[in-house]
């Protein structure tokens, strides 16, 4: 490991980390579309259905016993707050999807209260998405998307639905709840898709 003196070591730039036209946050803003749904736990599944009506359906003690990972990610909303570092567990995406056969290129997320995203299938896949359920240490709070939510951070924060109830797998991209409204169809922070047309 190399040593280097306290006067030339290169601190991280904020603008390394933050995607042009963000802002740094140190709390943890709540946007909600809508009142934050009650879900008991014993009600609640997930469910991934595929282009054919395939489905795949776990309940809450079935995701939990799946194999977690501890994942640190940094955030970005498209109303241009960031949150770097954040601490987080769930279940990867491609642990549950390694049971889906799909031949599929996008997907539809659904969540209980009836938000809806849309991104292609393969940002969900390769080590990018979680079914997360816990958040710096502590089950994931009810406004944040407790008990479980998507979180897809490499795209704006609109695409990791709270509250995540399933996702189902299309040939064609279909427009979720703000996509309909005029935001980005994909969402990349770093490239700042964040209306049609960006
Ligand atoms: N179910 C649901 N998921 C959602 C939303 C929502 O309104 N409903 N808002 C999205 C948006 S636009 C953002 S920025 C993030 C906000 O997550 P937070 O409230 O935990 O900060 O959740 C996303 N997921
Ligand atoms: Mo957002």
């Amino acid at each position: 490991m190399a040593v280097v003196s306290r006067g030339f070591r290169r601190r991280r730039e904020p603008d390394d980390a933050l995607p042009p036209g963000q802002y740094l946050v140190r709390d943890f803003p709540v946007l909600s579309a809508g009142p934050t749904p009650k879900v008991a736990l014993d009600r609640w599944a997930f469910t991934i259905t595929t282009e054919a009506g395939m489905e795949h359906t776990w309940t809450w003690p079935q995701l939990r016993a799946l194999p977690s990972e501890q994942f640190t990610v940094d955030i970005h909303c498209v109303t241009k707050w960031s949150k770097l570092g954040t601490g987080w567990e769930g279940v990867s995406l491609d642990t549950l999807l390694a049971r889906v056969t799909t031949g599929a290129g996008y997907a539809l997320v659904s969540s209980y209260g009836g938000y809806t995203t849309n991104l292609p299938l393969p940002d969900l896949r390769g080590g990018k998405a979680w079914i997360a359920y816990r958040y710096q240490g502590a089950e994931l709070a009810p406004e944040h998307g407790g008990p479980a939510r998507l979180l897809v951070p490499h795209l704006y924060l609109c695409k990791s639905a709270k509250w995540v109830r399933g996702i189902s797998l299309h040939e064609q991209d279909q427009a979720g709840f703000w996509e309909t409204l005029g935001y980005h169809m994909y969402g990349d922070p770093w490239r700042e898709q964040r209306y049609w047309g960006d």
